[in-house]
């Protein structure tokens, strides 16, 4: 059965309701890999949620959830990241989203991405646009001097600090940085363009998934940062801009 956007919006949105009753405490805060890689009985939640609503609505797909044990990539499913951003939630600071794709045959095909702090629902389905609650999104397609460009660290892999921080010296000779703490919403920001550009040299499939089709049907060239088309199944690195900002980043990545 095909994927309703609207009752996948929908589910996502009930989905909220967990994050929205939260109250953080510090035993509640379990860490993975490193201090940096948080992990809260709520992102547990929203994900065991999620994956019993999904199975109910379209019980033939198959589901990849960020803190499953064990990932099994698919080209047909849901991938879903409970919490995008949990180190924001973790410190109270209103930034962090469900991020839901929708991928049929290797190609995704619908994404929502819900920050419920700000109660922001964005959506795109393919070749049809994107939205945020309600009103389509364009990238404006900016020059470099004339936005901020979005940044992920990935403190919790050293070999990216250095090319990061190189990157990141590059841009300010023109522009300002921001680093928001969800990739998804990034991927969102510059769909609207709040952001005119976002790159993280380390990421994973759930974190981008959703807002990659989100900043592309908002007129985004979305890859690597070594031009490729993003792989779905294993790490990856990410680059999202409007073309005229693109064009700059190929410049300064050398590809
Ligand atoms: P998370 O909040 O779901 O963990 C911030 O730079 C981005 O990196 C967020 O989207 C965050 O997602 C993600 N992130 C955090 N830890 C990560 C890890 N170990 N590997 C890849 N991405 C990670
Ligand atoms: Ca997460």
């Amino acid at each position: 059965m095909p994927v309703d956007i609207n009752k996948l919006k929908q589910i996502v949105y009930e989905a909220a309701g967990i994050i929205r009753q939260a109250r953080i405490s510090p035993e509640q805060i379990r860490t993975k890999t490193s201090q940096k890689d948080y992990v809260t009985k709520y992102d547990v939640e929203v994900q065991n949620f999620l994956e019993s609503h999904l199975a109910e609505a379209w019980p033939d797909r198959h589901f990849l959830g960020e803190e499953q044990e064990t990932h099994e990539f698919t080209h047909n499913g849901f991938i879903v990241d409970p919490i995008d951003g949990t180190a924001n939630f973790v410190f109270g600071v209103p930034h962090y989203c469900i991020s839901v794709a929708v991928l049929e045959n290797g190609e995704i095909t619908q994404g929502v991405v819900y920050n419920p702090a700000a109660d922001e629902m964005y959506w795109a389905e393919l070749g049809q646009g994107s939205y945020m609650n309600g009103k389509r999104l364009a990238n404006p397609n900016l020059a470099l001097e004339q936005t901020l460009v979005g940044v992920g660290s990935s403190l919790y892999d050293p070999n990216s600090i250095e090319p990061t921080v190189k990157l990141i010296a590059e841009i300010m000779k023109k522009s300002d940085i921001r680093r928001l703490g969800s990739a998804a919403l990034d991927l969102s920001y510059v769909a609207s363009g709040r952001q005119g550009a976002y790159f993280e040299f380390n990421i994973k499939p759930w974190d981008i998934a959703a807002g990659m089709l989100i900043a592309r049907e908002a007129g985004v060239i979305v890859t690597t940062t070594e031009g490729k088309e993003p792989p779905l199944d294993r790490p990856l690195s990410i680059l999202a801009a409007g073309p005229e900002i693109y064009a700059e980043f190929r410049r300064m990545l050398n590809f």
